[in-house]
């Protein structure tokens, strides 16, 4: 019978209605139609039910939202673009958790180039907030590839990596104040734009990353940067990963501290995009087996600029680090580069079934990291593609595998836990993290129990007690559930 496998909700329809009538109208959704694109996540491999989608549009709402569900025990799942890899931001099946959907939250507070802050809401999106910093000639430095849908508080709670880290770290670098409901309903202000303030323990890093299980970011002050005056873009061509560990060393010899980007790209990536990306478009004449997508700003306008990073590309093709090298003469080209690295995941999921592994080592380990993981996977997987790619310069990899070419996405998908195994315990053996910029969510809940150290778990767990006591914040996230 339709509907039979959908349990039933066991929040309250009391507290359902006392919700419903603090949210207000357009506060809230409750029919199925409704609610089902907040109960699967994007990538649809997790799915979930709630018995109400909250859509509180202030901060006092969420606070009473929360306040009310902690005397209830009722779980919340805070969720913003809904671009978590881990589905972090789903709510699990057996409806006792209401979702509390961000995106009426969407003031930018303030923007101010000489404090270089912005302040913002939780629910504006990444894109619009890089325009606001840019409309006062400053720069957000955060760069996604899903910066069009992933939300300010999605951001700061799973504490976002993407292209520009190797030069201004990630999000956490990046936060300078947080406005945070905690899971008893009160507001904690900590939202100021302040470089210094060495007041007792640093509270808001708690919040930063910890995907919502200690309580609901609300808003953030971010900090802002000078505008690059100067962009220098290459696609390079070489041989192998350790050549491209060492070009980014020459490289930062020769430019400091400007490389912005550095990221890896294998010959089968390309022939993804290539394949399934419009105007993707190899720009070599020769295939080169791996790619690096280079990228150096400077602040201040130099007209030699361009001419410096060309010279250093020079000297390392002199050299016999590197094959051939493009760089990009006008913005239409730069755009033709940056594509053939972030289309790769759009187009991998072209290619059929696939296992992601979102890896790091440390840099200088890298090569051998990646020689030892091919040999384990075409043991284990043989005809299946590694697609290994990223932010070399992080030392963070997607080490990805897609079904053989001709497809037997059935079998990859069944051997996918032996697959995570081995290749988690490769990266342990590596001194590595299993996540590196992803998260845990609901995904990687054992693998975190198995990898990380007992004694950081169990400061993990008091910390998760001793803020939110009664278990309602993200449940099951990150941490097993204590119930
Ligand atoms: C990227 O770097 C994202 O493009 C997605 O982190 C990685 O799809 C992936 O595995
Ligand atoms: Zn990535």
């Amino acid at each position: 019978m339709p509907g039979m496998n959908r349990p039933v909700s066991t929040v309250p329809t009391a507290a359902l209605q006392a919700l419903k009538d603090m949210l207000g109208p357009g506060g809230w959704l409750e029919s199925a139609a409704d609610r089902e694109p907040y109960e699967i996540d994007f990538r649809r491999l997790h799915r979930g039910n709630t018995p109400l989608v909250a859509l509180p549009d202030s901060t006092a709402r969420v606070a009473g939202v929360v306040e009310l569900c902690a005397r209830e025990r009722i779980g919340i799942v805070p969720q913003g673009g809904n671009t978590s890899y881990c589905g972090g931001a789903t709510p699990r099946p057996g409806g006792h958790e209401i979702l509390l959907s961000l995106r009426r939250m969407r003031k930018i507070r303030a923007v101010s180039a000489q404090n270089d802050s912005l302040t913002a809401e939780a629910g504006c999106v990444l894109a619009e907030l890089q325009a606001a910093a840019s409309a006062v000639n400053r720069l957000l430095p955060m760069s996604l590839g899903s910066e069009g849908s992933a939300t300010l508080g999605g951001i700061v709670s799973t504490n976002a990596g993407g292209t520009a880290v190797l030069r201004y770290g990630m999000t956490r670098a990046l936060v300078l104040g947080l406005e945070v409901v905690l899971p008893d309903g009160r507001v904690l202000n900590q939202l100021s734009a302040l470089r210094k303030d060495n007041t007792g323990y640093d509270l808001k890093q708690l919040f930063i990353g910890a995907e919502g299980t200690l309580g609901v970011v609300t808003a953030a002050t971010l900090r802002l940067f000078p505008q690059p005056a100067a962009v220098a873009t290459a696609f390079i061509g070489l041989g192998t990963p350790a050549a491209a560990v060492e070009l980014l060393g020459s490289l930062h010899e020769a430019l400091g501290d400007t490389v912005t980007t550095f990221e890896l790209v294998p010959r089968v990536a390309l022939e993804f995009t290539g394949r399934h990306v419009a105007g993707a478009r190899d720009p070599f004449g020769e295939p080169h087996a791996w790619y690096v997508l280079a990228e150096a700003t400077l602040a201040a306008a130099d007209d030699a600029f361009v001419a410096r990073f060309e010279a250093a590309l020079a000297a390392a093709i002199e050299r016999g680090l590197v094959e051939d090298a493009v760089t990009a003469a006008s913005g239409a080209q730069r755009d033709a580069l940056w594509r053939l690295r972030e289309t790769i995941p759009e187009a991998q999921a072209k290619e059929g079934a696939s296992l992601k592994h979102d890896i790091s080592v440390e840099p200088a380990r890298l090569p051998s990291f990646i020689e030892a993981g091919r040999a384990l996977l075409e043991r284990l997987a043989p005809g299946a593609r590694l697609v290994a790619y990223g932010h070399l310069g992080d030392g963070n990899l997607h080490f990805n595998l897609s079904e053989p070419a001709g497809g037997d996405g059935g079998r990859l998908a069944g051997q996918a836990d032996a697959i995570r195994r081995a290749v988690h315990d490769l990266v342990a053996a590596h001194g590595g993290s299993i996540s590196a910029e992803h998260g845990i969510g609901q995904l990687k809940v054992g693998e975190l129990e198995r990898y990380e150290d007992p004694a950081a778990l169990d400061l993990m767990r008091r910390i998760k007690r001793a803020i939110d006591p009664h278990g309602i914040m993200n449940p099951g996230k990150v941490l097993r559930d204590s119930e």
